[in-house]
């Protein structure tokens, strides 16, 4: 490993902010260095809860983040940002937005927030978030929200990289759950209705509420409480963080068996990329092309023959 990679990594061990960014900056741009620096800081984190926060553009939620952040801060909690956004790139005003408005903790060493915009495919992103995430979590960090815009699959994944997920609306925008797709619905382990200073909050909230009777669910398990904020005047916050504390205690196995699921998920991708590049960047690649083409071989038994001798085991193919 590089020096500077050893120095970053002994930054971000330390919480020193400086060394934090720099590692974040290095995780989302370079996955060869995102191996170095994650390798580097992985045995010390595990101690973060992870916070989702998803719904579509405009509903308050980074408003409503802000305010939790203030509380978190309030309760002695070292808060970090991670504020996503799928569908803008990084010059988007959305995420100038979500600075200013997160400008209310700046200076607090307490309080880290960051951007994160789309760099090329989704798969690209959510590892980038998952790996910053694991790096504020490394920082000393106790909780770890992560900000998304709603807007179709992306928010979907990167929630799974979450402990906990909020779900947030607003009334006014039709029906309270149609306005919340179908796919966001499931994830949701709390559900938010933000701008409830505005007519209808209650009505949206039992549309809500209705919707989630209609699933069977085990006596035991989880129900997704829906609670009601106004982000602006901080109302209903301290009920948001204390309903996440509810969830994480009655987490228990469950919350286990999600971040094992979650790094099962990362993992196979992990190895389907490399194994795939590995494969395809070989020189037997080409050759069974060929082999196929010229009919000595079928694609079926060509592939395993890949599969089963790949190049590390096979020295240096010749092209
Ligand atoms: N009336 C009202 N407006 C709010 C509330 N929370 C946020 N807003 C406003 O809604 C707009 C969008 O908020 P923002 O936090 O950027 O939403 P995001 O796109 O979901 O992150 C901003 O103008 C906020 O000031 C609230 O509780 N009530
Ligand atoms: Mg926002």
């Amino acid at each position: 490993m590089s020096d500077d990679h050893a120095a970053t990594i002994a930054a971000v061990l330390a919480g020193d902010r400086r060394g934090i960014a720099r590692a974040i900056t290095r995780v989302e741009n370079d996955p060869v260095a995102a191996a170095a620096i994650i390798g580097g800081v992985h045995a010390r984190s595990g101690g973060a809860l992870l916070v989702g926060v998803t719904g579509s553009p405009g509903v308050g939620k980074s408003s409503l983040v802000d305010r939790m952040t203030a509380a978190w801060r309030t309760r002695g909690r070292q808060v970090a940002v991670l504020a996503v956004d799928p569908s803008s790139p990084f010059t988007g005003g959305a995420v100038l937005g979500d600075r200013v408005r997160m400008q209310n903790h700046a200076g607090d060493a307490g309080v880290f927030v960051r951007s994160m915009a789309t760099r090329g495919e989704l798969g690209g992103l959510s590892r980038a978030t998952g790996d910053a995430a694991l790096v504020l979590d490394a920082a000393g960090f106790e909780v770890v929200v992560i900000e998304t815009v709603g807007v179709g699959q992306a928010e979907v994944e990167i929630s799974r990289a979450a402990d906990v997920t909020v779900v947030v609306t607003m009334p006014g925008t039709g029906d309270g759950v149609q306005a919340i797709k179908a796919g966001v619905m499931e994830i949701a382990d709390l559900f938010v209705v933000n701008k409830a200073d505005l007519a209808g909050a209650g009505r949206a909230a039992t549309e809500i509420e209705a919707a989630l009777s209609l699933a069977e669910l085990p006596p035991e398990s989880w129900r997704p409480p829906v609670l009601q904020t106004t982000a602006t005047r901080y109302e209903g916050v301290a009920d948001v963080l204390d309903t996440i504390d509810r969830f994480r205690d009655h987490g228990g196995t469950d919350a286990v068996g999600r971040r094992r699921a979650r790094i099962a998920a990362r993992l196979r991708q992990l190895v389907a990329d490399r194994a795939v590049r590995r494969v395809t960047t070989s020189g037997r690649f080409a050759q069974a092309v060929e082999r196929v083409l010229d009919r000595s071989v079928d694609l079926y038994t060509a592939g395993d023959e890949l599969l089963e001798n790949g190049p590390g085991e096979s020295g240096p193919s010749v092209a």
